[in-house]
This record gives C-alpha cells, structure tokens and sequence, in this order.
C-alpha cells in the first residue's frame, strides 16, 4: 500500500526497490551498437545488482530506435506478467530531418503503448548532437542512462504493484 509523502526528503533517489519480485523486458537498439550495447550492460547490471532474477528478464535487439515502440507493444502483448519494458536506443542528430522525426516519434510511442497497457515503459534513448555527448553518457563523464533507465523501471515496477 503506498503511503503519504511528507515532505521533500520522501523523494529519495537513493532508495531502489528490491526486484526480484518483478520481471522486466529490454529492447535495444542495434543503430549506434557500440553505445547502445553499454546502456544494455549497464542496464542488465543494475537490474541483476538489485535482485532481479536473469529468467525474469527478456532482451530483444531491434534494428533502430523507432522500432523500440513496436517492440514494447509485442513484448507486453505476449508477456502479460511483465512488470516494466526498458526502451534501449542512441539517436544522434545528422544533417537531415530523420532525427526529430525518429525522437518524436519514439517518444510519443513509448509513452503511449505504457498508458494503453497501465505498465511503464521507459525511455532510455539518447538524443544527442554527436557521438562524444552519447559516448559521455554511455558509461562516460555523465554516466550510464542504461543503469538510470533500470532504476527508473524498478522504482515504476514498485509503484505498479503497490499502488
Ligand atoms: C534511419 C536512422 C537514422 C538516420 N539514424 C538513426 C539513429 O541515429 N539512431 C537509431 O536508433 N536509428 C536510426 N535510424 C534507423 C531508424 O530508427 C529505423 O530503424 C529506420 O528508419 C527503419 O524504420
């Protein structure tokens, strides 16, 4: 049962639940596989790191990030006991207009296949202007958004089932 916040201090970004009660699935983007696979890793690592069991987490490669949001869709489609999907991608700005069509529309489609199946789904894609900005948080200078996109679904998979 969730209770009341109290003050500010509740939002502790230290506390990360126990997780070996839920199960997770990973969709990952092969596009810009060399960062795509460390926010795997990281992300893989942080769920194993706080007791999700390796049978409780289902990974699945797609071609690109616009992918991520159909794969979502299928995985919770066919997992209906999944507690959270991690979307895994690295979309990095060229001289045309593909990237703000691609982040837009990943986003928004993430962000609506979690509300029509009540699940989260989190959005772990960089969008950056270069290669360097994503190598820096793929495990660089700013960290690795993989880890923080697995503490993001463990926090949401708790709300989820106690809520
Ligand atoms: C086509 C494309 C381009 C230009 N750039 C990226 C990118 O930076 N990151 C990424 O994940 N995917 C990219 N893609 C591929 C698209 O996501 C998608 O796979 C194709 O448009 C096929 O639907």
């Amino acid at each position: 049962m969730a209770t009341q916040l109290k003050n500010l201090s509740d939002f502790s970004h230290t506390t990360v639940p126990d997780g070996s009660p839920y199960k997770f699935a990973i969709a990952v983007a092969e596009w810009n596989a060399e960062i795509t696979g460390s926010l795997y890793n990281g992300a893989l690592q942080t769920l194993l790191k706080h007791g999700v069991k390796a049978e409780n987490i289902i990974s699945v490669p797609v071609p690109g990030s616009f992918e991520l949001t159909a794969a979502a869709e299928i995985l919770l489609q066919k997992h209906k006991d999944l507690d959270a999907v991690i979307c895994l991608g690295c979309v990095i700005q060229g001289e045309t207009r593909h990237f703000d069509f691609i982040c837009d529309a990943v986003a928004n489609g993430v962000s609506n296949v979690g509300i029509k199946h009540s699940k989260a789904v989190i959005f772990g894609v960089l969008t950056t202007d270069n290669q360097q900005q994503a190598i820096d948080r793929a495990g660089g200078k700013h960290g690795n958004k993989g880890d923080e996109a697995a503490i993001t679904a463990l926090k949401m998979a708790e709300l989820t089932a106690t809520v």
